[in-house]
């Protein structure tokens, strides 16, 4: 494994690899590019799995607490359905015994996919988030279309979203509205930075999977990882 990594990404990384949760192969996205590569979050269901998401989680959140000329502020860990859920209750978990003192009392949220007519009703479960500072946490970046319904749907409850964190972030760029892949096209993290003015962390990107799958994976999925990522690389 990459020493270049630090341990914790390292740990989380190997997991995923040791599990089946990042893959080779030949793989559809949701943009129909056909990827050597796939990661699914949904799978760190097994105990020992959640464990070593969430610990990533709370590692990349307070590294961006804690660093940098603007370090991240927040009152709630907002999880979208459904993949989002389970992801940002482990992590505001983790977070408050990393470190109790800054994290012990921030809240998660979740929304629903249907509205509830009933019982305490509404879209929103979990901490209120009106008036609130939400971070988003998510899985996976490529297009960037969940983030934008994540945001508008915080915002729609009065929320204020101060940044998102995601897993993985693939460093695509944006399909060429003229369907021409050559082009050079801005990535989906880069234009949702700008226009909504809010950071986006990942815990890891495609640059450290390549670096860290050396001497793990064949050569030829290597190979077919480095190809793609001169093909798809965004220009920002
Ligand atoms: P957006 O970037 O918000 O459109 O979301 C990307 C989505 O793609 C993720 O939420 C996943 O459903 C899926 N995905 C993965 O889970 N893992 C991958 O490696 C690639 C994708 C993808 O289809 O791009």
């Amino acid at each position: 494994m990459a020493s270049q990594l630090p341990p914790w990404k390292q740990d989380f990384l190997r997991a995923a690899i040791d599990n089946g949760i990042l893959k080779f192969g030949q793989f559809e996205l949701k943009s129909k590019r056909i990827s050597p590569y796939f990661f699914n979050a949904g799978d760190f269901y097994r105990a020992d799995l959640l464990r070593a998401i969430s610990l990533a989680y709370a590692h990349t959140i307070r590294d961006a607490a804690t660093t940098g000329p603007n370090p991240l502020d927040f009152d709630i860990v907002f999880g979208p359905a459904y993949k989002g859920i389970p992801l940002a209750t482990s992590a505001v978990d983790k977070l408050a015994e990393l470190d109790p003192a800054r994290f012990g009392t921030i809240s998660y949220s979740f929304d629903r996919k249907e509205a509830k007519d009933h019982g305490e009703g509404g879209t929103i479960v979990g901490a209120p988030l009106k008036g609130k500072r939400v971070l988003i946490v998510d899985d996976v970046i490529t297009a960037g279309t969940a983030k934008r319904e994540a945001i508008a749907k915080i915002r729609a409850q009065g929320g204020e979203v101060v940044a998102i964190v995601v897993a993985l972030d693939r460093m695509e760029k944006l399909p060429s509205p003229d369907g021409d892949d050559s082009k050079p096209m801005p990535s989906a993290l880069g234009e949702i930075r700008r226009e909504y003015g809010i950071p986006i962390y990942a815990i890891l990107t495609l640059d450290d999977i390549i670096e860290g799958v050396r001497g793990i994976a064949s050569e030829e999925d290597i190979r077919k990882t480095e190809d793609y990522r001169v093909k798809y690389r965004a220009s920002d």
